[in-house]
């Protein structure tokens, strides 16, 4: 490895970079409408865990907070799985 210039150094900077990009994390806060007792919060959460690259941080009644990667997941996503279990997200 010469260290900067010819292509198969280039190429093995390329891929090495590749290798160690992160997933950038999105943070959202949805407002829920509809839910009332532990048991919302409970489907809420199980919904939104079912998403591929989402992670829930916290449910309770009224709200979500979740990060996700925007390259799996969209603000979308996450309220639509609100909606299929049963609840309204609010606008934000
Ligand atoms: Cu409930």
């Amino acid at each position: 490895m010469c260290g900067n210039v010819c292509v198969a150094c280039l190429d093995t900077k390329r891929m090495s970079g590749n290798d160690q990009e992160s997933v950038t994390m999105t943070t959202a806060t949805v407002r829920i409408d509809g839910m009332g007792c532990g048991h919302c919060v409970d489907a809420v959460r199980r919904e939104l865990a079912s998403l591929p690259g989402v992670r829930v941080d916290s449910v309770s009644i009224g709200e979500a907070q979740v990060s996700f990667d925007e390259k799996a997941a969209s603000r979308q996503d996450i309220e639509r799985a609100i909606r299929k279990a049963g609840y309204t997200p609010a606008p934000a």
